[in-house]
């Protein structure tokens, strides 16, 4: 595993993705399509994200392409409380004010479900509510017919061993090996029950993930709570306040290649 700190050459070619994923993934869209927004370039050919292996610094100028679904995304905070145990100094806050409001932040991608794999975050809460791991399917077999498949599927602490206890950070990895429920009735997953993502992958061979990230939705009470260190893959996603600038060298980190395909 590589660290990728802030690395000043590597700007130019986030920022460029960045800003193509943006134009073809508005922010407010309910079912955002990620199909016509090529790779980032730099693509390393991994089928599990469109950066190198290893661990990104995320800073609210410089996302590398994450992007909130609502219009409010998450805010970069230092760490709860004064609570180290994320990752590095900072992390995302995903309060909200009430329970018609939610807040999601997510990274696309282009990976089969079969292969989801190394799923995992840190989540640190202040009552009840935790961040919640999310993957937006697109190819699922929906009981409904629909022809694009999509679904969320959603994976969350109160359905994986309990809601964690407040005022203190917590790891779960291996979310793959947990249960998930589907926002729609898809093969293998209706009602909104939790199964196995097994069970799911095994219905649905032809899913693919679109987007992946970390989400407080509708429904749940005024709070505030935490999320950082996601991981997807090889890749993990470390979310900072300010970058780091003297933790590494502003060498070389190549050319931003092409932007889309
Ligand atoms: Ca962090």
């Amino acid at each position: 595993m590589t660290s990728r700190k802030f690395r000043l050459g590597g700007l130019a070619a986030a920022a460029a993705a960045a800003t193509l994923v943006g134009m073809a993934a508005p922010a407010s869209a309910q079912l955002p399509d990620f199909g016509s927004s090529g790779s980032a370039g730099s693509n390393d050919g991994s089928s599990t994200g469109s950066l190198t292996c290893g661990t990104t610094q995320v800073f609210p100028f410089f996302t590398w392409g994450w992007l909130p679904i609502e219009s409010n995304g998450p805010r970069f905070v230092d760490n709860p409380e004064g609570v180290a145990g994320g990752t590095g100094n900072g992390a995302l806050n995903f309060g909200v004010n009430s329970t018609s409001e939610a807040v999601t932040y997510y990274q696309p991608t282009r990976t089969p479900l079969a292969d989801a794999a190394g799923l995992g975050y840190n989540v640190f809460l202040d009552s009840t509510v935790a961040p919640a791991y999310q993957l937006r399917v697109w190819g699922a077999n929906r009981t409904d017919g629909a022809a694009d498949g999509f679904t969320a599927l959603t994976w969350e602490a109160s359905r994986n061993g309990g809601i964690p206890a407040a005022g203190q950070w917590h790891s779960y990895d291996a979310l793959e090996n947990g249960k998930w429920w589907s926002s729609r009735d898809i093969a293998g997953a209706t009602g909104r029950q939790a199964v196995s993502l097994a069970d799911i992958k095994a219905a649905n061979p032809k899913a693919e993930i679109r987007a992946y990230g970390i989400r407080v939705g509708t429904g749940a009470s005024a709070s505030t709570s935490f999320a950082d260190n996601v991981k997807f893959g090889c890749n993990t996603w470390d979310f900072e306040t300010l970058p780091s600038l003297s933790s590494g060298s502003a060498g070389s980190s190549g050319s931003a290649g092409s932007s889309g395909s």
